[in-house]
């Protein structure tokens, strides 16, 4: 499996783990925008050596509780850091957002995918701004609005309704002009689901994976509190081993690139996992 962006095309044959960027400011720095870019770049080398096939960069935090950040200052924050990553490395930058100027500004300064948590409810303009360029766009399921989407009543049958928003996502990135190819889709674990279902759609990822088999499927698990409440309330820095789990259920059920904070163990879990599906 091959997925066309507008710099290259990414071999989807073996798993591809996404590396997360976050550029959000950071409380307790003072060193200013020096030191911020320093750091991403660091960062970002660092993720390319531990075997990040991807990098995703976000400027406004998703986390439940986060406000909206204006989107000057959303491109204030990703621009220097794309134009920094991208003349120095030779890695597939995705910009998180789901503001169609954000993106715009995101893929003029050496990104080449859109990543949205929104599967273009906020924004469908996304989806021109991505056709124009020959940008890879990422689909995600999500519910509610940006300031309730963590707090949605339960839906009956989930797999039934992401089936479904992934249908509606689709059909407005390709009535925007963006081709089959470019699409890829995502569960969205943690957004505006129960613990259950967000454990019933990767258990049941391979029903999605046969229903949507001309897109690459992406999960990103690692962190997220469904694993926190399932190891009796450890904080993120004690997920690793549980977001392990989630990613090789993930992979082995058809996910074809996991979008993770640890990207060597990460990768290392998902090449044993990819050496046995292989063999099968
Ligand atoms: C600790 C740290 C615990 C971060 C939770 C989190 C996805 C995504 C996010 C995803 C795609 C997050 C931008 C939430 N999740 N994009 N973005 N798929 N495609 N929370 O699952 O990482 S932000």
């Amino acid at each position: 499996m091959l997925w066309p962006t507008s710099k290259r095309t990414i071999d989807l044959s073996a798993p591809v783990v996404m590396g997360i960027l976050n550029v959000t400011p950071d409380s307790f720095s003072d060193g200013g925008q020096f030191a911020d870019l320093d750091a991403a770049l660091a960062r970002a080398e660092e993720m390319i050596g531990e075997g990040a096939g991807i990098i995703d960069i976000g400027g406004e935090s998703t986390r439940p509780g986060s406000a909206r950040v204006e989107e000057q200052t959303e491109i204030d924050r990703v621009v220097p850091v794309m134009e920094a990553i991208s003349s120095r490395f030779d890695i597939p930058i995705s910009i998180d957002t789901s503001k169609s100027k954000v993106a715009e500004a995101a893929l003029a300064a050496g990104a080449e995918i859109v990543n949205d948590i929104s599967g273009l409810r906020f924004d469908e303009r996304i989806a021109e701004v991505a056709a124009a360029t020959n940008a890879g766009l990422v689909l995600m399921h999500s519910r509610g609005e940006f300031e309730t989407m963590h707090s949605q009543p339960p839906v009956e049958n989930i797999v039934a309704e992401v089936s479904n928003d992934f249908r509606r996502s689709i059909a407005i990135a390709e009535a925007r002009g963006v081709t089959k190819d470019k699409v890829v889709l995502d569960i969205g674990i943690g957004f505006g689901k129960t613990v259950e279902q967000n454990l019933e759609l990767l258990a049941r990822l391979d029903i999605l994976a046969g229903a949507f088999a001309d897109h690459a499927l992406l999960v990103g698990a690692s962190r997220k509190s469904f694993i926190g409440k399932l190891l009796d309330g450890a904080p993120p820095d004690e997920r690793l081993r549980g977001s392990l789990a989630a990613a090789v259920v993930a992979v082995m059920n058809g996910a074809r690139i996991v979008r993770a904070h640890d990207v060597k163990a990460t990768a290392e879990a998902l090449k044993v996992t990819n050496a046995i599906i292989s063999q099968s």
